[in-house]
């Protein structure tokens, strides 16, 4: 059994809320991740189960490997069905924000989210917006699972928690954990997923479905960035793969596709920091990992608009890609020599 450790005050303040049946939505960021997606499925489902008429909204589609997630057919996405998903969301009493902390992370679906009367925020990403009513925030867990997780056993429901919900709690722990290889990674992630386990999660075919799911465009493009695309700088210490829209266009890139990419760079014997940058419609996405004491969401939030956790944060820059890259060499030896190894 799964000792409870989701604080005592919004567990309490939860538990009135689902005292009664209610109408409710549950959303999550753009550009879902195992763990938004996962997490959003997985609460519904226990809502669900509670008697509580319950939509999952999604800001846009998952990427392919994760459609397979018990209870994904049954989500909208608001790039999808933009009427049904505002609607869905404008009709809840209360509305459930998973993996994510500021409005503007849910794109179109903003508007609708800063209107919802009572907003309930499980999340572990750093400073969240002031909107929500009823706040679970721990940067320090390793996923939003695990936190839901934890809020599903203090509430007392551990033991309706069945294989649907476990393998949906477990894929978004795996994935944000690298599957349980980064620092997040403590002995109660592993408590946690002994007990997914223990509720019929079955690790070898969630990993399969969702890290075994390369298209061969992906996997070419995945060899280029490596092979073309990738240099150290700062002797060694860091690494930086560019990718172009033309690059991307070559391998008829996909949403998702340069997912993970960044982590090969951290691989290098040496480095300590790896960058990922990569032009996209709206600008260059900007994805930063580091080893050890190396605090990339500083960075990004001083010069790139971004932030995240202190070994894995991501940022945008409106300038070219070669004047990002630019930048980036410009901040990168202070930031090294500020933080040495
Ligand atoms: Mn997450």
């Amino acid at each position: 059994m799964l000792h409870p450790s989701a604080p005592s005050e919004p567990l309490a303040a939860l538990a009135a809320l689902l005292r009664t049946q209610r109408r409710i939505a549950v959303t999550t960021h753009y550009n879902p991740d195992a763990d938004a997606v996962g997490g959003a499925l997985a609460w519904a489902r226990m809502l669900g189960v509670g008697g509580h008429a319950v939509q999952v909204v999604l800001p846009n589609p998952a990427p392919g490997n994760l459609r397979w997630l018990p209870g994904y057919g049954a989500a909208i996405d608001h790039l999808t069905n933009q009427v049904q998903s505002e609607a869905a969301i404008a009709q809840a009493e209360v509305l459930f924000c998973l993996d994510f902390n500021r409005a503007d992370r849910v794109h179109g679906l903003e508007q609708a989210l800063r209107q919802a009367p009572v907003k309930v925020l499980i999340d572990h990403h750093r400073g969240p917006e002031d909107i929500f009513q009823v706040v679970f925030s721990d940067i320090g867990a390793s996923s939003t699972c695990q936190m839901i997780c934890d809020v599903i056993a203090g509430l007392g429901l551990a033991d309706r928690v069945g294989k649907e919900v476990a393998t949906c709690l477990y894929a978004g722990i795996m994935t944000d954990t690298g599957s349980f290889r980064f620092p997040s990674t403590t002995a109660h992630t592993h408590r946690v997923a002994a007990f997914l386990l223990e509720r019929g999660a079955e690790p070898h075919l969630i990993h399969e479905a969702i890290m075994e799911d390369n298209t061969l465009d992906r996997l070419r493009l995945t060899g280029f960035a490596l092979h073309e695309r990738l240099q150290l700088l700062e002797g060694g210490q860091a690494s930086v793969i560019t990718l172009s829209t033309e690059d991307l266009e070559r391998f008829h890139f996909v949403p998702g596709d340069t997912e993970g990419l960044v982590n090969y760079g951290l691989t290098v014997r040496g480095v300590r920091l790896a960058a990922f940058l990569a032009e996209r419609k709206d600008g260059i996405k900007i994805s930063l990992r580091s080893k050890g004491r190396l605090p990339v969401n500083e960075l990004l939030a001083a010069h790139f608009q971004g932030g995240g956790h202190a070994n894995a944060a991501g940022g945008r820059s409106t300038a070219t890609l070669p004047e990002t890259v630019e930048r980036l060499l410009q901040v990168l030896p202070e930031f090294l020599e500020r933080h040495p190894a």
